[in-house]
């Protein structure tokens, strides 16, 4: 009995570490595991990558996204029917109550433009969320390697 409950507390704490990770909550928005990859050298966009929940009870607009280190546009990437993969700039984004919005690699992303230096790993970097119904969320970036798919585990800031 004790070995099982030692067991059961072990993957309840699994679940709960995987479920949360960096997340930053304002009001009914929560923005998780914001990550972007490093450059080689100066390039001309960085896409930056995030969930956002809508954990309110109204429907969330995100209207667009800042940052000191340059220009920040919400982007959307699309297959055209030659497959050649296009950019197209997103205007505004509604997230139903409850519902999370993916921004990863070969979708939606928030690309990053006019840096002044080339972004390192391990760096991070300040970006704001706007939103028109809804207080701006700050989140810290991480810089992932140049190879990288996906965000680290971090803890919660
Ligand atoms: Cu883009």
């Amino acid at each position: 009995m004790r070995v099982l409950a030692g067991a059961a507390f072990l993957s309840a704490l699994c679940l709960t570490m995987g479920a949360h990770g960096y997340e930053v909550r304002k009001g009914g928005v929560a923005v998780q595991d914001p990550w972007t990859n490093a450059t080689l050298r100066l390039a001309a966009g960085n896409a930056v990558y995030l969930t956002v929940r809508n954990t309110g009870a109204a429907p969330l607009k995100l209207t667009g996204a800042s940052s000191p280190k340059g220009s920040a546009t919400l982007h959307e990437s699309i297959a055209g029917a030659d497959g050649v993969v296009r950019m197209m700039r997103l205007l505004s984004l509604e997230i139903a109550p409850g519902e999370t919005a993916a921004f990863k690699p070969e979708g939606m992303h928030i690309m990053l433009t006019g840096l002044a230096a080339g972004l390192r790993e391990n760096e991070t970097v300040p970006l704001t969320l706007t939103f028109e119904n809804a207080d701006a969320v700050t989140v810290e970036v991480m810089v992932e390697s140049t190879r990288a798919t996906k965000a680290r585990n971090r803890p919660n800031p």
